[in-house]
């Protein structure tokens, strides 16, 4: 294990092209979703990041036949009926996606299962899913009532529900229809901001039928999925690191292909217009149920900007490398109604804060946010990752504008999401001259 890794770039510029590796949230999604339907399902530009394998893992434990050639995935199944009780526990690793979401699909499985996560995990909030399940009829245990794992779960025959969320979060609103599919009646769920709804789209895809009316969703139980092919968008919160790069690092110009431009996950792109950045968006024709396409970036003059409202869920992941990004702008950028923050790999409020206050930044956090103050020239330091990727990939984005090098604990945290992350970022670093 590498346990530091110290990146000194000198003055760099930026220049070249990257095809931007699939999207997290669309990977672990075309794994359950094959693994729930029956026949054969394809996934094309899967990706292969610690996060995603954790899902596999899971349903391979199940008895699914799930072979991965790298990005090309193959899943065979009969169904959900057809699962194997496991005699192991699941271990879900780092992933919040995978550890939700598989609570709702194995609330109303016929199986018995455990579910439990690496050490973040273990302190992410669970009663979020499990309380809406538990109303559904699910048979959940878990430590401090359901709030932490490891959760066991007794599969079991789930009822309809209306369901208003209290949080903006995908990741409750697709347990809940996973959990839905399998339910009796129709399930009703009630957004309070519009999160990413590639759940929605995907059962779509597999053959469900599902009303999506402003912020409420409508699912009817008992629906079979059948099998299907599915190509995976590159992943926008990656890209989101080298479109900050590209903003601020100068003498710079990136065109970024494969983007997934979901309108539910283009916050970033707002924010960037809004800053005054300086960018191009061609969206291409695809043979993918999501939208996709090539963004070029160079570099640019920004200035502070406003982020909050409805605006967040669409840009939750990017927060911490906007927060980099606002270093570089001129003026203040206020960053509200971001409290989600807290509840993820790490607090990534305090994070950031932290970690950009280390470099020099003019950073203060909020209890919803974090305001920041630029222009402000950064140097280097010894960074902390505190095991969470986007900490890492934010930390090392900084380094190409510090005045000295930059030391990162945990770089591996990183490969969660963005295995090739280095890869790409060193082949389009020019040395200075
Ligand atoms: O899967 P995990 O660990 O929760 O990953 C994160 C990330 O930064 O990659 C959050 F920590 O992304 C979530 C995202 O924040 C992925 C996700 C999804 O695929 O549905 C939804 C968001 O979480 P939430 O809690 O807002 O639903």
């Amino acid at each position: 294990m590498v346990t530091s890794k110290t990146l000194d770039y000198g003055q760099p510029s930026l220049q070249g092209t990257i095809r931007i590796p699939g999207d997290k949230s669309v990977s672990h999604r075309s794994i359950m979703f094959g693994s729930i339907a029956e026949g054969t399902t394809t996934v094309e530009g899967f990706l292969q990041s610690d996060d995603c394998l954790s899902t596999i893992d899971c349903f391979s434990k199940l008895g699914v036949e799930i072979t991965v050639d790298g990005e090309y995935v193959r899943i065979e199944s009969n169904g959900i009926q057809a699962w194997n009780e496991p005699n192991e526990i699941l271990y879900t690793g780092n992933s919040g996606t995978t550890t939700r979401l598989m609570l709702g699909i194995l609330a109303g499985s016929p199986i018995s299962s455990v579910l439990i996560g690496d050490e973040s995990i273990q302190k992410r909030p669970m009663k979020r899913v499990t309380n809406p399940l538990k109303q559904m009829g699910a048979k959940l245990i878990g430590r401090e009532n359901g709030q932490y794992t490891p959760i066991a779960v007794e599969g079991t025959s789930l009822q309809s529900i209306h369901y208003k969320m209290p949080v903006a979060s995908a990741q409750v609103k697709s347990a809940i229809l996973l959990a839905a599919l399998n339910a009796e009646g129709e399930t009703v769920v009630e957004e309070i901001e519009t999160s990413r709804d590639h759940t929605e789209k995907m059962l779509q895809h597999f053959g469900a039928s599902v009303s999506v009316e402003d912020r409420t969703i409508r699912l009817q139980g008992g629906q079979k999925l059948t099998g299907t092919h599915v190509v995976v968008p590159g992943d926008i919160s990656s890209a989101a690191f080298f479109l900050a790069a590209g903003a601020i690092v100068p003498n710079t110009k990136l065109t970024l292909t494969n983007v997934g431009l979901n309108p539910t996950r283009t916050g970033i792109v707002d924010v960037l217009q809004a800053m005054g950045a300086k960018l191009c968006i061609n969206d291409s024709e695809n043979n993918s149920h999501e939208q996709m396409g090539t963004i070029e970036i160079e570099t640019s003059e920004v200035t502070g900007t406003e982020i909050g409202g409805d605006l967040i869920p669409r840009l939750i992941d990017e927060i911490p490398i906007i927060a980099l990004l606002a270093t570089q702008a001129v003026g203040k950028t206020v960053i509200k109604n971001a409290e989600e923050l807290k509840v993820k790999e790490t607090n990534r409020i305090d994070a950031v804060v932290n970690e950009l206050k280390k470099l020099g930044a003019n950073i203060t956090a909020t209890d919803d946010g974090m305001i920041i103050e630029g222009p402000t020239s950064l140097h280097g330091g010894e960074l902390k990752t505190y095991g969470d990727h986007r900490i890492g990939m934010m930390a090392a984005i900084a380094a190409l504008i510090t005045s000295s090098a930059v030391t990162i604990d945990n770089p591996e945290c990183i490969s969660v999401s963005y295995p090739n992350f280095f890869e790409q970022l060193d082949s389009v670093v020019l040395a200075s001259l």
